[in-house]
């Protein structure tokens, strides 16, 4: 049944890579490719082309040790993703019409008695090459000045992957590792948690973005608010990269306090009450202002006036992004999420 004319020059090119681990068949385990099969009829009739298989992208192993080329593809006869055994026939299946393997729900185990399905990641770069360098802004601000409010109108609007150093350590501290207790005990003090936990945290989760979304432009809220931070971020992207540029929001205490006191009746955390916003604004007059004091010696910093609404606050943290976004995302209308940011539409009631 020749039912698909898949024309290839209308075909992005295959640049994805996919990491299949802890199979019930080790030997499927490892990183898969774009595929290079030549072009050949599938099953279902369907002529494929490079880096495709039944107008879906398929991979080959990257150890080319599969008899199967691609070993792991879309069918049309069985409208399922498979991955392949060595010998070329299928290991694991899942049934769906997505254009990409699906990641997130568990593949079937075709033969029986081998268990368990596979963990399959998909990857925006290659793996084991370096990762291309990121585009990143500094965002910094005494607490409550609105950095994260900003920070996530930009992700949400105009696609730049947002980063909150306090909120990866907040999630460090939910998920209750090796390090909570540390965390905990500087944030209710309203001190800065060590560089060794703060940095690694940072790094990974760039790390895990870039690979897994493909987007390079960071906004790094709250980051770096010491100079012992500034060394941290040396020692990860070498004293010799450009400095990232920074925007500071300028906010006086009075509004600054009265934003944290408005948000403390929803926001359940710990450091949201009037004796830890004290301390740290405090820490933010001892540790970070000697950091803008670095990058404005270094003309690298555009000061915000924080104070206005968010509206007008918005405007021109967006004028300081236009020139690394995408226009047409510059270009469209508020999303609904936007509206509620910038407080011109109530967030839905919790129930
Ligand atoms: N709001 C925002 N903009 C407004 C505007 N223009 N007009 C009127 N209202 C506005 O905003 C705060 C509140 O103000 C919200 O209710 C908002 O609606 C409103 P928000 O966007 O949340 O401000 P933000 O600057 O993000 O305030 P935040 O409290 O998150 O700042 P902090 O810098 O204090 O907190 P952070 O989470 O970054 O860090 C917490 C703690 O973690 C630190 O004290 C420290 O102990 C630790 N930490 C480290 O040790 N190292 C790090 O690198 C990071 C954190
Ligand atoms: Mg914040």
């Amino acid at each position: 049944m020749k039912d698909k004319v898949v024309n290839p020059n209308e075909l992005k090119p295959n640049t994805f890579f996919i990491e299949v681990s802890g199979s019930g068949l080790p030997e499927v385990d490892g990183l898969f490719v774009p595929s290079t099969a030549p072009p050949v009829e599938s099953e279902s009739g369907t002529v494929s082309s490079l880096g495709y298989w039944n107008g879906k992208m398929a991979w080959d192993r990257a150890d080319g040790k599969c008899e199967r080329s691609p070993a792991l593809s879309y069918s049309n006869s069985y409208t399922s993703w498979r991955i392949c055994r060595l010998d070329g026939h299928l290991a694991y299946d899942i049934t769906s019409t997505d254009d990409m393997p699906p990641t997130a729900p568990e593949w079937h185990v075709y033969k029986k008695g081998v268990a368990p399905a596979p963990k399959v990641v998909l990857h925006h770069f290659d793996p084991r090459e370096p990762l291309p360098k990121p585009n990143v802004i500094f965002i910094l601000g005494g607490p409550g000045s609105g950095k994260g409010t900003m920070c996530s109108l930009a992700e949400t609007q105009l696609g730049w992957t947002h980063l909150s150093t306090g909120d990866l350590l907040r999630a460090e501290r939910e998920a209750g590792g090796p390090t909570a207790a540390t965390i905990e005990k500087y944030i209710t003090a309203g001190e800065l948690v060590p560089n060794e936990i703060t940095v690694t945290l940072l790094k990974n989760a760039m790390e895990t973005a870039t690979r897994s979304t493909g987007k390079i432009n960071f906004l790094l809220d709250g980051f770096p608010r010491s100079l012992d931070n500034m060394e941290g971020w040396y020692e990860i992207f070498g004293r010799e990269a450009e400095l990232p540029r920074m925007l500071y929001f300028e906010c006086p205490y009075e509004v600054l306090e009265q934003r944290i006191l408005g948000r403390a009746k929803y926001s359940g955390r710990s450091d949201d009450n009037a004796e830890s916003m004290k301390l740290r604004f405090d820490t933010f007059k001892a540790k970070t202002l000697p950091t803008l004091e670095l990058f404005k010696s270094k003309n690298k910093v555009v000061e915000v006036d924080a104070s206005q609404s968010r509206e007008d606050v918005y405007a021109l943290v967006g004028k300081n992004l236009e020139p690394y976004t995408d226009p047409e995302l510059v270009a469209q209308p508020l999303s609904e999420k936007s509206e509620m940011l910038l407080g011109l539409r109530p967030w839905p009631r919790k129930t």
